[in-house]
């Protein structure tokens, strides 16, 4: 699969002429061919989406809603094939391609498409004057997706931001670019006006010409925590509005009054969905004393009964990892838990599953015995790899809980949903989740706090993240 640019609505090769191989995570082959974009498609698409914004917010939003809503539609049509595209591109097991990522994609377009034609101007009376609050389009936006989640964080980005007015160039990994390329398609055959969404594929230089052009006015940007520094930094210089969806690593504590079977599925699906590829996932897990050998009996029996192997297969829990650098980098980390003093209580071993030699594959890994300062309990890995640890208190989860430079989700396994709630609220981090993980309503601010990122998108939030709002106030005597 040779895969192009697609700038004011056309498909086309880079000017670069250069290009980077698309590898099979499960397999490591080559899968195809993505352009390596230089600084002339990077302006070409800028200058495309420039040229389409004074029409394109100028329209009226239920027009706009309208076309997000022909794009939900055919994405809708193509369900079995992003699935197929996004199992082929991530190593992720096709059932969770389905449930998952083709789901949420099409979703957050009608999400989008109904809270936009919902939109209502604000009016505040005062005894002299009426102040209206309309909220416009910002302009120009760069949206930089990651690897693990591809449709699913593009269309999260896209949807809000032309739903708002905004003209877009997107820049997804180079490592996944297959869906964004059948999004591209999507928007091709319902014919959205060109230049609204225009892609440039490429690698984090290519991206870094894009956040920091002066003709971009808003970058939102979903990836690792050190490259949302490098983006701040040149997004900055002309104050650009910024949103910034980093990494995480989150406690799952488990209090000894909680459903022990159900907490067992929850805090298992929560460590090790995507091969643990989610910044969401709970890599820390916390267990109150009382319980810890019976939930770690549980617990490891139900790691050792996930499915790894094809990602193609319906019965496969646990696909491949997305590249063999991320794998060197988690398996970097196994052999740093041993160093630290923990002990592997299950996994840590790089594992092959029959006729797919040469991909990205290791087993789900559990360590023990670990200080909770240490940098295997503290650092992101971002893969099947988890730290668990005993607690006493309350007072003490929530201290181990907060113990990290990251503050983006967490999950709290307990009956008494009112002690549930209170730990929950002294979480230093965006979302805390109790007795469920993942539950997502999308009208809920999506985001986190000190090195999980700035701002927040989901619901309203997108809709105020998207746009500028206007001050309109008139006398009237
Ligand atoms: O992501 P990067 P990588 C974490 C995870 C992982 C680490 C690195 O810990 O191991 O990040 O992953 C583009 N200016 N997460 O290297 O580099 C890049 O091309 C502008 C957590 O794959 O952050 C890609 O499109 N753009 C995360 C996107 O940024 C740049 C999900 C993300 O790439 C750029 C993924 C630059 N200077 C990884 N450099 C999450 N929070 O979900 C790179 N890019």
């Amino acid at each position: 699969m040779k895969l192009l640019n697609y700038i004011k609505g056309k498909f086309e090769e880079p000017g670069s002429a250069e290009w980077m191989d698309n590898l099979s995570p499960s397999t490591g082959k080559v899968i195809g061919s993505v352009p390596l974009s230089g600084e002339s498609d990077v302006k070409l698409a800028i200058a495309a989406a420039r040229e389409a914004l004074p029409e394109w917010s100028g329209m009226d939003p239920s027009g706009r809603a309208e076309w997000l809503d022909r794009i939900a539609d055919c994405l809708e049509e193509k369900f079995e094939e992003i699935a197929y595209l996004e199992s082929l591109d991530t190593g992720k097991p096709i059932s969770l391609a389905r449930s998952v990522d083709a789901t949420r994609s099409v979703s957050n377009f009608r999400f989008f498409s109904e809270m936009i034609r919902d939109m209502e101007d604000e009016i505040y009376e005062m005894e002299d004057a009426t102040n209206i609050v309309k909220l416009r389009a910002v302009g120009v936006g760069a949206l930089i997706t990651p690897w693990n989640l591809p449709l699913y964080l593009l269309s999260w980005k896209v949807a809000p931001a032309i739903g708002m007015g905004n003209t877009v160039v997107c820049k997804p990994s180079e490592l996944t670019p297959l869906t964004a390329d059948l999004l591209m398609r999507v928007i091709d055959e319902v014919g959205l006006p060109s230049g609204v969404v225009n892609l440039v594929h490429g690698n984090g230089n290519s991206g870094s010409m894009l956040t920091g052009s002066p003709d971009v006015d808003l970058v939102s940007f979903t990836g690792g925590t050190s490259t949302g520094a490098k983006v701040a930094q040149s997004a900055s210089p002309q104050f650009k509005k910024l949103s910034l969806e980093l990494g995480g690593k989150n406690a799952s504590i488990v209090f000894s009054d909680c459903d022990l079977e159900e907490t067992v599925k929850g805090v298992t699906r929560a460590a090790f969905l995507n091969q643990g590829q989610v910044c969401l996932c709970g890599s820390r897990i916390l267990v109150e004393d009382s319980i810890y050998e019976r939930f770690m009996e549980m617990f490891v029996e139900s790691v050792e009964s996930m499915v790894i192997g094809d990602p193609m297969d319906d019965d496969t829990e646990l696909g491949a990892l997305i590249s063999k650098q991320h794998l060197q980098k988690v398996q970097g980390y196994v052999s740093l838990a041993l160093e630290e003093g923990g002990q592997i209580v299950t996994g840590g071993e790089p594992c092959l599953p029959k006729e797919l030699e040469g991909g990205n594959w290791m087993s789900p890994t559990v360590i023990t015995g670990l200080g909770t300062e240490t940098r295997c309990s503290t650092e992101e890995v971002f893969g099947p790899f988890v730290t668990v640890h005993r607690f006493n208190s309350e007072h003490e989860a929530i201290e181990i809980a907060n113990n990290t430079r990251y503050g983006l989700a967490g999950s709290i396994w307990t009956m008494d949903l009112e002690k549930g709630r209170r730990v929950a609220e002294n979480i230093h981090s965006g979302m805390v989740w109790v007795n469920t993980w993942l539950h997502r309503d999308l009208r809920v601010p999506f985001g986190g706090v000190k090195d999980s990122g700035v701002g927040r998108e989901g619901g309203k939030w997108s809709l105020g993240f998207f746009s500028e709002p206007l001050n309109v106030c008139v006398r009237h005597d």
